[in-house]
């Protein structure tokens, strides 16, 4: 599957690149593509001194099952950016390294453990690269067909989402208003995030709800980001502006796109 090659290979080379054998902290981020930087560490006996940092239950359960060192952000608070690196996937990277982030709706410890490193790393499948931020949704794929019958629509995939936005639960209305009217950029659609495998809207690690809000090419992200995070309820918007110092992308031809 060239998708999780290209996960693996983006990983694999991340992780040989930035995790180095004299850390001492790093941080796990969230989603699939993570996965296999773990693979990539468990393959390097000397990287096992390292204490890991979780970035959601997932990367915390990852960590835990790896074996390895489990530690906590707030161990890390004195000097605050004491993790010597910290490696995450992402939904989108435009060329300027701004990232969509929150597919896995984790993006609220993902900032906080990203900000707390030196350097932060983002590692991803080819499907990822973008020129700007919001172009990558095709937000309803028409496949066309031969036949005269109407085209079949095709949902984007589960990670095509728009900006994922993390609410207090009793304010989604508020913000999903907020959004229409507040800010500049108007959401095309914006839809509160429902569970697959649980009645009712996913339910974040810190206890919230995330509406993921399309805004179509984003010109401005660091704004976007801006205006939306001052609406009352927002906790944390999935974009992560001028933060990576570095991408990954695992390319459909085997090789690795390194964007710096
Ligand atoms: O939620 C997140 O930000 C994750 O990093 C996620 O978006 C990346 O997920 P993937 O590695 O499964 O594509």
């Amino acid at each position: 599957d060239p998708v999780e090659s290209g996960k693996r290979i983006a990983a694999h080379q991340a992780v040989d690149e930035y995790i180095l054998p004299h850390h001492k902290a790093v941080g796990i981020g969230s989603g699939s593509t993570v996965v296999y930087a773990l693979e990539r560490i468990l393959q390097k006996p000397e990287l096992h001194h390292i204490v890991f940092i979780p970035t959601s239950f997932q990367s915390k359960i990852l960590i835990i099952d790896g074996g390895l060192k489990l530690g906590s952000i707030e161990q890390c608070v004195p000097g605050y950016t004491d993790l010597d690196v910290t490696i995450d996937g992402a939904d989108e990277v435009d060329a300027k390294l701004n990232a969509i982030k929150g597919g896995g709706a984790c993006q609220f410890q993902e900032k906080l453990v990203a900000e707390a490193a030196k350097k932060f790393v983002i590692i991803a499948d080819y499907r990822k690269k973008s020129e700007k931020l919001g172009t990558q949704f095709p937000s309803l794929k028409i496949k066309r067909r031969r036949s005269t019958r109407p085209p079949r629509i095709i949902p984007p995939p589960q990670w095509l989402r728009g900006v994922p936005i993390e609410v207090i639960p009793m304010s989604y209305k508020a913000v999903q208003q907020a959004l229409q009217i507040r800010i500049s950029a108007k959401p095309e659609t914006m839809a509160l995030r429902m569970a697959k495998m649980k009645a009712g809207p996913v339910v974040t690690d810190n206890g919230c709800f995330v509406i993921d809000a399309h805004f179509g090419p984003i010109a401005d992200p660091k704004s976007l980001l801006r205006d939306i995070k001052l609406i009352t309820g927002v906790v944390e918007v999935g974009l992560f502006c001028g933060m990576a110092e570095v991408a990954f992308f695992g390319m459909e031809d085997g090789n690795v796109s390194v964007l710096r």
